[in-house]
Formats: structure tokens, sequence, C-alpha cells
């Protein structure tokens, strides 16, 4: 099993690489961080992670096609791939709709484009004059003016055609989820992806990219969880909640507190069922857990994301000791 941690730049990029070096020193083997607009730049973030560490892997976790052009995206992970001696992933997915809404870009089919982007990338990580001329993606004869490496790409998907694109095309699939029952039908479409594209489905590293909280307390670490479980729950398509048994109007109660503001509500509409599929939590002794029956499923890297625990750096430590081992 391999570990990876997601930081979200909302904080300061000296604070992030701080616990990027207690993640590299707590045997961590990736770091991920996201890639939205309103937070601090994510490849500014990545090239001071790059001078701040020596081993741990750098990911866009993830970057989208939508607000950045594919030749752009391939130049700044190029560099970082540079910057920190072979160390950066591409992480792409086709990005969050309700913050192109905001910036004015308009999102259309988002798994043709997530394909024809990952196309595109590759041809300039293999430092080729590039003519691409898709659907959603088109290119005039780019060509990068120094050498990338070949950069491996990883595709955020949950949908079962995103999934089944990432067995066919990626080295990696970054899956927004936490429970066994979600990566039983994950697996399953990216094995279909990667047999129709006549690749071993092994070649993909399937990414648990969970909410995480870990405590020796288990009850700090749950509450911890439950703000950004209640966001997923009130996200979630009705056929996701369906499969674990969550009541659908939980998600019109849980929407409206968040409309509202209303956090302390929130705290008690979120119950144990929702915690239990839709996070990676409690004490290090649960989450080791949860985190064998996930590889006993065919998970093969576990991202700690949000929020890691009520303190940071204290959750690092833990999952370092009692988890990486
Ligand atoms: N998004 C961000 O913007 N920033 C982040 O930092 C970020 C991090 C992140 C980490 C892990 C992760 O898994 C996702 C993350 N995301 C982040 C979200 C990510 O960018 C993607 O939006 C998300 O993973 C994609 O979700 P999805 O697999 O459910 O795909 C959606 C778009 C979907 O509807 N998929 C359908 C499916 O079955 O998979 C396919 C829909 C389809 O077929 N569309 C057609 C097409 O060509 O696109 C068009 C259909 C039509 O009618 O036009």
């Amino acid at each position: 099993m391999l570990y990876g941690i997601e930081f979200v730049p909302s904080d300061p990029v000296l604070k992030i690489a701080h616990y990027t070096k207690l993640a590299e020193e707590n045997g961590f083997d990736n770091v991920w961080i996201t890639d939205h607009y309103n937070n601090r730049d994510v490849y500014t973030t990545l090239a001071v992670l790059a001078l701040n560490t020596n081993r741990i892997k750098l990911g866009t976790g993830v970057t989208n096609p939508y607000t950045r052009n594919n030749a752009i995206t391939a130049s700044s992970i190029g560099a970082i791939n540079e910057l920190s001696g072979g160390r950066a992933i591409l992480g792409i997915g086709p990005g969050d709709k309700a913050t192109f809404d905001a910036m004015g870009i308009e999102w259309t089919k988002p798994l043709k484009m997530a394909r024809e982007s990952i196309e595109t990338i590759q041809a300039f990580f293999s430092g080729k004059k590039v003519s691409y001329a898709g659907d959603c993606v088109s290119i005039n004869g780019a060509k990068l003016a120094f050498k990338t490496g070949k950069v491996p790409i990883y595709l955020g998907a949950q949908g079962p055609k995103m999934l089944e694109l990432a067995g066919e095309v990626a080295d990696g699939v970054l899956i927004n989820a936490s429970h066994p029952k979600d990566f039983e039908f994950a697996v399953k479409q990216i094995k279909a992806g990667a047999t129709k594209a006549g690749r071993d489905p092994k070649e993909v590293d399937v990414c648990a990219y969970a909410c995480f909280s870990v405590d020796k307390k288990a009850e700090k670490a749950v509450n911890e969880a439950k703000i950004v479980v209640a966001f997923i729950v009130a996200g979630s398509p009705d056929s996701v909640l369906e499969r674990h048994g969550i009541p659908t109007e939980a998600k019109g109660d849980i929407g409206a507190a968040i409309a509202k503001g209303d956090f302390g509500g929130l705290m008690g509409l979120v119950t144990s069922d929702m915690t239990d599929s839709f996070s990676i939590c409690g004490t290090p002794e649960d989450c080791a857990d949860k985190v064998e029956g996930l590889k006993k499923i065919g998970v093969t890297q576990v991202v700690a994301g949000s929020p890691i625990g009520p303190n940071k750096e204290t959750s690092i430590k833990l999952i370092g000791k009692n988890i990486i081992g």
C-alpha cells in the first residue's frame, strides 16, 4: 500500500511546506495539492514543496483542462518534474462546475475533455510537436522547448465512464471515496477500461482519496470529520447514497443547514452511518482496519484527505507510526 496526503492551499504555502516535510519524514509516498482558483496557485505551491523535500512525490490533486490550456499544464508540471528530480505527478480531472460557473467558464463534455486532454498532454511529454483536432481540444503544432520527462498522469474519477476511461488511459486514478462498497464498483469499472485498451489493470494505481481523520480519541476524530462528511453527503448523487443505505432526504436537510451556515446544526445531522460510509476516521487502529479492508478490494494508495485530523501535525505522526509503520 502507498500512502498519500492531500493539502488544500487555503493555507499559506510555507505552512503546507512544513506539513509536507513532516509527511515525508513520516513515510508518506505522495503529496497531492488541490487546484481551485480561490486558493493559492497549485504550481507555485508544488515548486516550494519540490525545493523543501527530497523523496516524496508531488502531485496536482487535481488540476483541470478548462482553466488552463493543456500546453500550459504540460509546461507547468514539466517544470515541477525538473525542479524535483523527476518526482512530479499530474493529477487531472474535469473539475468543479460550481467554481467554473463563478469564473464564467463553460463546462461541457467532461468525459471527452478528459480523454482528449490526457492524450494531448502525453504527446507534449513525449517531446513531439503536437497537433490535435478533437471535439474539445485543439492544438496547432505546439512544442515545448524543454524536456519534461514522462510525468505519470492520474485521473480524478467517480462516475462509471470516467473510471473506465482511467483504466484505458491513465497511470492512476484518484477516487473521492472511503468505503469498500464504492471501491468494489470502481475497481470493476477500471478493470473493464484496462481490458478494453489491452492493458494490465495492475498498471493503474487505484487511490482512495479519502476524507481522513485520526486521533487517539475516536470521538474527537469523528467530530472533526463531520463537516467534510456533510459536504460529501450534500454533493453525492442519490445512487451513491442508496448504495450506502442513507436516506436521500438527508441530503436536503444537510444542504439546507450548509446554506444557512448552521454548522452547529450540521453536527447533529451527520450520523455514524454517514461518517462510516464517507470517511476513514477514528483511532489509529480503527483507521488501519479500514485501510486493510480497502487493500483487499484492490486499492493501492490511500490518500489522507481533509481534515486529516483535529491536529494535523499529531495526525501525520500517528499515521506514520501506527498505519504506515
Ligand atoms: N476538482 C477540482 O476542480 N479541483 C480539485 O482540486 C479536485 C480534486 C479532486 C480529487 C479527487 C477526485 O476524485 C476529484 C477531484 N476533483 C477536483 C473533481 C474532479 O475534477 C472531477 O470533477 C471529478 O472527479 C469527476 O467526477 P465524475 O467521475 O463523476 O465525472 C462526472 C463529470 C460525470 O458526470 N461523469 C460521467 C461518468 O459516467 O463517469 C460521464 C458523463 C458523460 O458521459 N459526459 C459526456 C462527455 O462527453 O463528457 C457528455 C454527456 C452530455 O450529455 O453532454
